[in-house]
């Protein structure tokens, strides 16, 4: 897996599920549509559509295999689950919306579970815990300035109509790099962890 050149001090990683191609796609169908009545959106590349799990941010490259150590354990303690995506909205509101995102549909608690565990395994290989309450969600764009996005998002449910129904399969989690340039980011994958279903007893 690329992005890993040796030596460069810290890594800009987060941790994250992936969707099927075909999800991304019906997704990426949707947006194309809609997304010229929404000029001011700065709109993320369709392969680089994710659903954040923990977002770890800088950290000392000496230090990944520890913490990679923690993730493979923690993919352990869950079960693979079905999930999938519905809906779209607004971070913090969609009257005032900063990010546009689509929710999820099946799995919002197994995915919720999964973040919460990665987030308190991690604080033992020195990862801030997060302060604010998990919710599922993959996003779509970002806005510099915050704007009313009520009917726009409106639209784009419509032609989302019909995504809850693409189940997928979570079976591991994806730790990855995240490379910044003025073009946007690029993200490296890692290390894939498999989701276990064992119960592996906690220290
Ligand atoms: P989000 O887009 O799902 O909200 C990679 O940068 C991912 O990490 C992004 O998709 C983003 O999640 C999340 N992220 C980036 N910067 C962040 C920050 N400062 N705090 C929390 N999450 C962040």
């Amino acid at each position: 897996m690329g992005g890993k050149e040796k030596g460069s001090g810290s890594l800009r990683l987060f941790v994250a599920l992936d969707l099927p191609e075909g999800v991304r796609e019906r997704i990426a169908a949707a947006v194309k549509k809609k997304a010229g009545l929404l000029p001011q959106a700065r709109w993320v590349k369709e392969e680089n559509l994710h659903l954040t799990l923990k977002f770890i941010g800088e950290y000392p490259e000496e230090k990944v295999e520890r913490l990679e150590g923690i993730l493979e354990k923690k993919a352990l303690e869950h079960r693979p689950f079905t999930a999938s995506l519905r809906g779209c909205g607004g971070f913090p509101s969609p009257g005032r919306a900063r990010v546009i995102w689509v929710g999820m549909g099946k799995g919002e608690e197994e995915a919720a579970s999964l973040a919460s565990g990665l987030d308190s395994g991690l604080t033992r290989v020195g990862v801030k815990r997060e302060a604010r309450p998990f919710r599922g969600h993959l996003t779509l764009a970002r806005l510099k300035n915050p704007m009313d996005c009520c009917s726009w998002l409106a639209s784009l449910e419509e032609e989302l109509s019909g995504l809850e129904e693409m189940d997928f399969q979570v079976r591991e989690i994806t730790l990855y790099r995240s490379v910044l340039s003025p073009q946007g980011p690029t993200y490296f994958p890692v290390r894939r962890f498999e989701l276990g279903g064992k119960k592996v007893e906690r220290d």
